[in-house]
């Protein structure tokens, strides 16, 4: 028998690292508790990912398990008001094992679930499905966490098919299965203070190591190199890791979107692109910065650099209450299109070329995503006929305009082979924006000067 770990004592071995309070959780599930009326949510365990043979990745939890509890290892979740002998919270966790444990670590384990984060019921995860089977027979509404295993998916819709089968017999109203994402969407959408707290700090560490960077990087540096530096910077000041795959792109790979090879040397003369971001108790932060291998940008690379940093400015601008969702990307794509007109890029005047997507080629991907638990974090861009939704205070949303020409670009040689991106994350205040990497240098005369120094 297995020692049990003193109640509390070893919650944060289990729990988010750095992440929300446990009465934070409890509150969320309170809130979600009283939104089901008859209703039942479940949200399966999200397996681990083979690496290679028996050989596992990092495990990463579904995102909305982390948002209500916190829970660090592979559990399902479920929250019931249905009137079932299970109604509340319940977990169903990996049962202890000396033998599993000796390898892998602690687990919570079915007693521990109850003292660490709070559950009014805890199970073994082999019991999760029949559980869930028995209590809907109380339910008019499953709102089910879609998963990546179809085939669990399946077994779901066909547990909800059965029971409606069987209710002309037994009675009781239909069951209704719904998506649970949506519901929880809506409230990971507007972050609370506490979220903003966490979300400023993993900005806050992000821009830390970006500005490193402008210290240390050098021609003949490795793209793995660059990224080592800023995940060390991420690692060393209490994230788990980076938020998503860092991109370290010299030269010419600036131009593909999601580079994430980070092979190759980096040379004077070229531009160096940073995508990176920390993730500090379970939120995001999501920067991306642009600057000479070498001491200063080329007139040409500046050229681009001043654009595209005029574009950022210009969309971190329309940020506030009551702005469309999509008011920066139209107001990156006025300066960037303005300017590719000036540079003789682009022909013809601004609205056209708009109108026209002239300006695609070298402008392809939009200037924000939602950002929070998750790098592109859930939330809706658009409302019920169609419209961008009005941003409303406690949204963060990244403004990340760039350009980007190939080597093959049918632009003037110059430019070719040039990618630029400058990505800030941004939270809708009450009465306007905060930026929350401000700390991140990007004005290109900081930008040489720190370059000048480097050297
Ligand atoms: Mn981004």
């Amino acid at each position: 028998m297995l020692a049990q770990p003193p109640p509390g004592m070893l919650a944060s071995h289990f729990m988010t690292l750095n992440g929300p309070s446990p009465a934070t959780f409890a509150a969320r599930r309170q809130r979600v508790l009283d939104a089901l009326d008859s209703a039942v949510l479940f949200i399966p365990v999200t397996e681990e990912a083979v690496f290679a043979n028996d050989v596992h990745y990092a495990f990463r939890p579904d995102t909305n398990t982390r948002y209500l509890c916190g829970i660090e290892e592979p559990a399902s979740l479920m929250l019931s008001r249905c009137g079932s002998d299970c109604d509340g919270f319940s977990l169903f966790v990996r049962p202890r094992s000396e033998q599993s444990e000796t390898w892998t670590g602690k687990r919570v384990g079915v007693d521990g679930a109850k003292n660490t984060f709070g559950a009014d019921h805890s199970y073994p995860g082999d019991v999760a499905l029949e559980t869930l089977r028995r209590t809907l027979k109380h339910a008019r509404t499953l709102h089910y966490g879609f998963s990546r295993d179809h085939n669990l998916n399946r077994e779901v819709a066909e547990m909800v098919h059965q029971a409606n089968a069987e209710r002309p017999r037994e009675g009781g109203a239909p069951l209704v299965l719904a998506d649970a994402a949506p519901l929880l969407a809506e409230w990971r959408q507007i972050k609370c203070e506490a979220e903003l707290a966490l979300m400023r700090k993993a900005a806050e560490i992000s821009a830390q190591g970006h500005n490193e960077l402008l210290a240390r990087a050098h021609p003949g540096m490795n793209e793995y190199e660059v990224q080592a530096i800023v995940e060390y910077r991420f690692r060393a000041s209490g994230c788990l890791g980076p938020a998503y795959g860092t991109i370290a792109a010299g030269g010419d790979r600036a131009t593909v979107l999601h580079y994430t090879r980070n092979e190759f040397a980096l040379r004077d003369g070229e531009l160096l692109l940073v995508d990176a971001g920390g993730e500090y108790g379970g939120y995001c932060a999501d920067i991306t910065r642009t600057f000479p291998v070498g001491k200063a940008y080329t007139p040409a690379q500046a050229d681009l650099y001043d654009l595209v940093l005029a574009a950022q400015h210009a969309a971190i601008d329309t940020v506030a209450p009551g702005t469309p969702f999509d008011a920066p990307h139209r107001a990156a794509l006025k300066v960037l299109t303005q300017g590719l007109i000036s540079l003789g890029i682009l022909s013809g005047d601004a609205d056209t070329c708009i109108e026209s997507e002239a300006y695609k080629p070298y402008y392809m991907h939009r200037t924000s995503h939602w950002l929070g638990m998750d790098v592109h974090d859930v939330g809706r861009y658009r409302n019920d006929s169609g419209g961008p939704i009005s941003l409303v205070p406690g949204m963060v949303l990244t403004v990340e305009p760039g350009l980007y020409f190939r080597a093959d670009a049918d632009v003037p040689e110059h430019y070719r082979g040039i990618g630029i991106r400058i990505e800030d994350d941004v939270a809708v205040s009450g009465n306007g924006h905060v930026v929350l990497s401000s700390d991140a240098i990007k004005e290109r005369r900081e930008i040489e000067s720190l370059r000048a120094r480097a050297f």
